[in-house]
């Protein structure tokens, strides 16, 4: 499938601080990650970044016809973004929730994502494989489970 991977705010400083909770691999190593985990299960992806708001809702109306599946970590906009979770309403592309750390395990301002609400699976806690266990959602296997 024609998959787009977003990463929200901070996630391309992965690995300068914080290993114990994000671990000690940088944003190129996640990056390469992503691909080769894409490669191997069929997808295409295109990977995209940004610390901005504005940006990853603008990359997301541009993702309606052009891509069949979104895979998002909004990072610290998990909590705060109703404009994302519309963004996400309004073009209405299944949608999966990463995030490297368990949320719903810190402090209680994570607990509550703003994503999950239209997400398909939220997948939390996992580190990188998360976004594997993304990718994997949009095989045939993981939509008819
Ligand atoms: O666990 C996740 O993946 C998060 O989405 C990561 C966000 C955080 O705000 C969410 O609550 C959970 C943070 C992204 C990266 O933040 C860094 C902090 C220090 C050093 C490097 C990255």
């Amino acid at each position: 499938m024609k998959l787009l991977v977003i990463n929200g705010p901070n996630l391309n400083m992965l690995g300068i601080r914080e290993p114990s909770i994000y671990g000690k691999e940088d944003f190129a190593a996640l990056q390469n990650y992503i691909r080769a985990s894409a490669k191997e299960l069929g997808h295409t992806v295109t990977l995209f970044q940004s610390n901005h708001e504005g940006e990853i809702v603008d990359v997301i109306q541009s993702a309606y016809g052009v891509y069949e599946g979104i895979v998002i970590n909004p990072a610290a906009y998990t909590h705060t973004s109703v404009a994302i979770l519309d963004a996400l309403k309004a073009v209405g592309i299944p949608t999966v929730e990463v995030h490297l750390s368990d949320i719903h395990t810190r402090e209680e301002f994570r607990k509550h994502s703003y994503v999950s609400l239209v997400a398909v699976k939220t997948i939390c806690g996992l580190g990188f494989e998360g976004y594997r266990k993304a990718l994997e959602y949009f095989t045939e296997e993981g939509l008819s489970s």
